[in-house]
């Protein structure tokens, strides 16, 4: 494998020969990777004794053969299946002038980066209405497997339950920093006409190019938060609708990402899977003149969570003492029921009499939240262990992951109450506020950067205050946490990821914040970093192995401890088949050697926990 990537790096890299190939400073900053989880769904079907249903093993053949979702040529000239696998494909280029718009963020990029995707194909393909939580699960832990390796990730779905497995991962994605998207079709994407090639191709160049960190849902041109959509119809392309948070981006003429909307996990912990759920959960429909056994039939053990869509903004009738008592005898034996509305559009509050009796039986409101994304939510909590019921409402009752409004607690300071910007917008004659926004953006990156640059948390909090988002790059796509992590502003950077920043930003060099902790030989951001999820992409452990022996034959030991933190494999040869070891061996490097061996024992006791 290192002599495959060794000759696939020459041709990217000497694309004299190929005119078509793109100069690259490297296979890791020229591509970006993505997993396709093939599930099952429409997009994937065809027609057997006149009913649709999924066509197992014929997926990444089909899509070889359709040219906006495959560059055959650039993957046999650069090796590409030799060192992807046969599932690998490859998005053709796009004509660099039809751009990006926005402003470059971290991990985003307008040097358009080819897109290597690979498919991993589920068996049985299945029809999303044969999903159970195991198929969730079975989804959770293949992203937890792969993904170190991949940029982001796509879920090919049926789109019948997809608002469900998107809400479900939502949440059982804890700390996630790259972006999950799940999308399918309505018609199979080997019919004439079919949105199913659309809404791959967006999903793809979405999850490739993004660090939106987040499980969303990408169909008809839109990205929505996973846990905000819903099915609206069964035969428009335009099937979902999120009615109550507007999508994270669009792609029209450009793709338009709405970064203030972006939920990010602020956190120092790293991504894990939680694939404990609870199937002991349900929905019931409030309709006039439902009887009290009904709802007490329903609310009968094993029953532990129930979300009950209740009418309007959350009410139900409050002259049935009937069913309100059933209601609270359940909530009192420790059944948890969440009050969400039956509407479509809009909140639960507590302006009614009708809506007040519902909170006296002892349900939580459910605020905005979809009646998917409350179910998904129940199972996910009710399944933890390690709290008690106290725990799990006020669990329940908290926006975990952007599924439901805020409360606002004490407004945010307004863009127009920061002097310098208004110095500045004033004598640049603006006043409304799209202009100030777009002044705000365009200033906010060198400045957080000069402000990391000296560890000034406060200047960054002030930035942040004003709505800045601290993880937009500047023009070499540097974020506040590269030039921090250059630094080894170990508060700062600390102050960075609980706000936001994420660990996966690329600068236009492809160095992530790790790569310059582990130049500048941070120790200590190192760790954190590492904590935080961070890693080396497969190129960059791929190449250091000459680095290591360069180490070695220095008797560079600081160097050689901070590399081995960072996660590189000690026992990776250099450019002439010797690892570390063999080659201070043959230098005469005998600390270096004992060190080596010394880091790579305490590797494998941390890897075993011994
Ligand atoms: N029945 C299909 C499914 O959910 C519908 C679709 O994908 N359009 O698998």
């Amino acid at each position: 494998s290192a002599q495959v990537h060794a000759s696939r790096r020459r041709k990217l890299s000497s694309c004299s020969s190929f005119d078509h190939i793109e100069p690259a400073t490297s296979p890791g900053s020229a591509e970006a990777r993505v997993l396709v989880i093939n599930t099952g769904g429409t997009i994937g079907m065809t027609l057997y004794d006149n009913v649709l249903a999924p066509k197992p093993k014929a997926f990444v053949k089909g899509l070889r053969k359709l040219p906006i979702l495959h560059d055959e040529l650039y993957a046999q000239q650069t090796c590409m299946y030799q060192y992807y696998g046969d599932n690998s494909l490859v998005l053709p280029k796009p004509t660099p002038q039809l751009g990006i718009a926005g402003p470059v963020l971290s991990g985003s990029s307008k040097d358009s980066k080819r897109i290597v995707y690979t498919i991993m194909e589920y068996s049985p393909l299945l029809d999303s209405s044969n999903m159970t939580t195991d198929d969730w699960g079975r989804i959770g832990k293949d992203i937890e497997k792969n993904y170190e390796s991949y940029d982001g990730f796509v879920i090919l779905h049926g789109t019948d339950t997809m608002a469900y497995t998107a809400s479900a991962l939502s949440f059982m994605c804890e700390n996630l920093g790259k972006p999950i998207i799940l999308t399918g079709s309505q018609v199979p994407i080997y019919e004439l006409r079919n949105d199913g090639r659309d809404n791959l191709l967006g999903a793809l160049l979405i999850a490739g190019q993004f660090v939106i960190p987040e499980v969303g849902l990408y169909f008809h041109n839109k990205l929505y938060r996973g846990n905000r959509v819903t099915k609206v119809d069964t035969a428009s392309f335009n099937a979902f609708a999120s009615p109550n948070l507007a999508p994270l981006a669009s792609a029209e003429v450009d793709i338009t990402i709405n970064w203030d909307t972006v939920w990010r996990a602020n956190t120092t912990s790293k991504f894990r899977v939680s694939t404990e759920l609870n199937r002991n959960v349900g929905l019931l429909r409030l309709f006039p003149g439902i009887t009290a056994a009904t709802v007490r039939a329903f609310l009968q053990p094993p029953m532990q969570g129930v979300v009950l869509e209740t009418y309007g903004s959350g009410n139900a009738p409050d002259n049935r003492k009937d069913l309100l008592e059933e209601l609270k005898k359940a909530t009192d034996s420790g059944v948890i029921i969440i009050n969400c509305t039956q509407c479509l559009r809009g909140t639960v509050s507590t302006s009614y009499a009708t809506g007040k009796v519902l909170i006296d039986a002892g349900l939580i409101v459910g605020g905005d939240m979809t009646p998917e994304a409350a179910l998904s939510k129940l199972s996910y909590v009710l399944a933890k262990k390690e709290l008690d019921l106290d725990a799990k409402k006020k669990m329940m009752s908290q926006n975990l992951r952007g599924e439901m409004r805020a409360d606002i607690v004490g407004a945010k300071l307004c863009l127009s109450d920061s002097r310098f910007i208004q110095v500045i917008a004033k004598s640049l004659s603006i006043s409304c506020k799209e202009e100030l926004e777009a002044i705000r953006d365009a200033l906010t990156p060198p400045l957080a950067c000069a402000a990391a640059k000296i560890g000034d948390v406060e200047a960054l909090e002030a930035l942040r205050e004003m709505g800045s988002n601290l993880s937009l790059g500047d023009y070499d796509g540097r974020t506040p946490l590269h030039v921090a992590c250059c630094e080894g502003h170990f508060k700062t950077v600390q102050y960075l990821l609980s706000h936001g920043a994420t660990v996966y930003a690329k600068d236009r060099y492809g160095a992530t914040p790790l790569c310059n902790a582990v130049h500048f030989r941070h120790k200590e951001v190192v760790r954190l970093l590492r904590k935080t999820g961070a890693h080396f992409s497969r190129d960059q452990l791929d190449e250091a192995g000459g680095e290591l022996c360069s180490l070695a034959v220095s008797g560079d030991l600081e160097g050689l401890e901070i590399w081995s933190l960072a996660g590189a494999d000690l026992n990776k040869p250099g450019y002439d088949g010797q690892n570390a070891i063999q080659v201070a061996q043959s230098f005469g490097q005998k600390e270096v050697v004992a060190i080596l061996v010394q880091l790579m024992s305490n590797r494998t006791k941390t890897v075993y926990g011994d």
